[in-house]
């Protein structure tokens, strides 16, 4: 993590007062600062469970998230620690700890519930802490589970209109995994008197019952929650008590030799198993989150929920991609900008080279924009990037015209001031003199050609030069007696040929230089269209990759119910696993039309060699 992102100590990033949820402006300011990816830990449970003593551990520090020592609940909304990631380079480990739930003075089941809905939505990794076993009561304080599918929305109104009722299954792709720590356990891992893992035990609390009773169903629908929000491999760890019954009161204080054994042994397995397994937390398409856009999120979130809406997570990514893509541009334009600055310096240059360097320039800046932008399936910030990317460019070819422009005339004013000075000394107004004044003009006139480096304008700033001459050339040729009529007529005429090949030359100039730019502009949407393809590739990778992980817990359930004998429950969910193919099938072709066809279709993004009309 970056020295910017060094946080000493926890702070707030969601006040809970009164009732109403506010996110800390100072917590927001603070992550703006973290570019890179995070992976988010948080931590829920009932209150004075052990849950910021815990998330302590995790921060590898004695003290940090305040605990209490009362029976009065401590933690109020959802405290932030980040940390740099101990085993993941380049990543920073944000931890959330929030406020106990259930707490009986609170008395306010809404806002607890609220409180849960945030730490789901905003961390990669939600761990569950409660104290003693994970019995029924256990899995029933779990209610807030339950209430999840009200409280959560992935599609947003308008999309989901023409579909039917969201189904638990779509969640699965979009939730943090799930460990449930059970603190102070005290009996034997054991089953039906044999030896079982910490998981196997959970996956025995969460086991579902046969039959379809009022008494059956109450029983099963929050074990039926977890099952469907939370991905197996759902993770579980017992911890026993940290210390004597004695030292327990000032636990905070204790130092490492004071633990019990056993508890250092179990949360290490604990903070290892966080540490190797906690995936960056991302958003519905795969995108991963940064700093900057976790605390977005974050404000995203609980506005909605403050303005009595339901958060819903494709509106969260619309308008993160929105926040994001704008800022994409403006970093990209920064690159282009930055880049041509350099050219800048050695104006006037040749249209290859100003081109060529334009090229290079804007594939760097597209290639900058695509790195952070994402969900730009309309192609309408790429085509913004291009556009200012364009207008810079008329500015730049404008000003390599006038830097060009400038080096001739100052270059011809020097090649004739010499002959200049003959004029002014009357040596061509005699006989003859017209043939010496057009020897030495165009003696110039090559000399003028064969100095290097002049830029665009080097014709038609001659051109211009030698038309402004001409009335100086006309008076000497009338002046030279040497000359009769006849001489002077055609003399007269080949003077007029003679402006018009300069005019013919600059013309072709012109011709070759547009060529060179059409060319350019060519190559440079084919690389546009190249990277936005690639682009494209690697969103749809990143939601396939989302919809495996999805398919596969979802195989993983059914296994199950096939070894317990629950034949209905895998019917079930062979039927999920077969919509949530369906679904992502349709989606890819969807988006695979919509990503090729509308920048083409749109005439923003023409295919290669079509847009001829939009160079500068
Ligand atoms: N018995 C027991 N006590 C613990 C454990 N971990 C922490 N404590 C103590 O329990 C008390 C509450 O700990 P906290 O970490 O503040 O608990 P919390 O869940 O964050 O509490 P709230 O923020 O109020 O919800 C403190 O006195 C801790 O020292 C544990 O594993 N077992
Ligand atoms: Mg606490």
């Amino acid at each position: 993590m970056s020295k910017a992102g060094l946080m000493s100590s926890p702070i707030c990033l969601v006040e809970n007062v009164n009732g109403s949820l506010c996110v800390c402006k100072d917590a927001v300011e603070f992550l703006s600062r973290i570019n890179e990816p995070v992976v988010v830990v948080s931590v829920v449970g009932l209150y004075r469970t052990g849950k910021s003593y815990l998330m302590n551990r995790l921060a590898g520090k004695q003290s940090g998230f305040a605990l209490g020592n009362t029976i009065e609940s401590k933690t109020k909304g959802i405290w932030m620690w980040c940390v740099p990631h101990p085993k993941k380079e380049g990543h920073t480990l944000v931890l959330l700890d929030t406020e106990g739930l259930g707490d009986v003075a609170k008395g306010d089941s809404k806002n607890d519930s609220w409180i849960f809905c945030l730490a789901v939505l905003l961390s990669s990794t939600l761990v569950y802490n409660s104290r003693g076993t994970i019995d029924n009561s256990a899995v029933e304080k779990l209610h807030y589970v339950v209430e999840l599918t009200e409280q959560i929305k992935i599609r947003s109104t308008e999309a989901a209109a023409d579909e039917e009722e969201e189904e638990d299954c779509k969640f699965v792709q979009f939730f943090p995994s799930f460990t449930w720590v059970v603190r102070d356990f005290t009996l034997e891992l054991e089953i039906e008197g044999k030896r079982v893992t910490e998981d196997d035990y959970l996956e025995f609390a969460l086991k579902l019952k046969k039959g379809i009773n009022k008494k059956v169903s109450d029983y099963n629908l929050p074990r039926q929650c977890i099952r469907n929000y939370f991905p197996s491999p759902r993770k579980c760890f017992v911890f026993p008590s940290p210390a004597s019954p004695q030292n327990m009161a000032c636990l905070e204080s204790l130092k490492e030799q004071d633990l019990v054994p056993d508890f250092l042994q179990a949360t290490g397995r604990f903070c290892d198993h966080i540490f190797h397994n906690s995936v960056v937390k991302t958003i519905k398409g795969g995108h991963r989150v940064t700093g900057k856009l976790l605390g977005h999120l974050a404000e995203i979130y609980v506005d909605t929920i403050k303005s009595g809406k339901v958060p819903c997570l494709e509106n969260a990514v619309v308008a993160l991609a929105n926040l994001e893509n704008k800022t994409a541009v403006q970093e990209a334009l920064k690159t282009y900008q930055t880049g041509m600055e350099k050219v800048k310096n050695k104006f006037p240059i040749s249209v290859i080279d100003i081109t060529s360097e334009h090229q290079k320039f804007s594939s760097l800046a597209t290639a900058e924009f695509m790195k952070r932008s994402f969900k730009d399936e309309k192609g309408e910030y790429v085509n913004k990037l291009r556009e200012d990317i364009d207008m810079d460019f008329v500015c730049l070819l404008q000003e390599n015209e006038m830097a060009s422009e400038r080096k001739c005339r100052d270059l011809l004013k020097n090649l004739f001031s010499d002959m200049n000075k003959r004029l002014q000394d009357g040596e061509y107004s005699k006989s003859g003199g017209y043939e010496l004044y057009c020897r030495g003009r165009d003696a110039i006139v090559e000399q003028y050609r064969r100095e290097p480096n002049k830029g665009v304008s080097a014709e038609a700033v001659l051109n211009e030069f030698l038309n402004e001459r001409g009335p100086e050339a006309n008076s000497i040729l009338y002046m030279d007696t040497k000359l009769t009529e006849i001489d002077r007529k055609m003399e007269e005429e080949q003077e007029r040929n003679a402006l018009l090949k300069q005019q013919l030359k600059e013309q072709e100039e012109k011709c070759i230089e547009s060529e060179q730019m059409m060319q350019a502009e060519k190559e440079r949407q084919q690389d546009q269209i190249k990277q936005m393809q690639e682009k494209f590739n690697q969103e749809l990778q990143q939601q396939q990759q989302e919809m495996d992980r999805a398919i596969e817990s979802k195989m993983m359930e059914r296994e199950e119910m096939i070894k317990k004998d629950m034949k209905e429950n895998a019917d079930l969910l062979n039927e999920e696993i077969t919509n949530l193919k369906y679904s992502c099938k349709q989606r890819w072709r969807a988006q695979a039309t919509n990503a090729i066809a509308t920048p083409v279709a749109s005439g923003k993004l023409c295919p290669a060699g079509t847009c001829i009309h939009n160079i500068p």
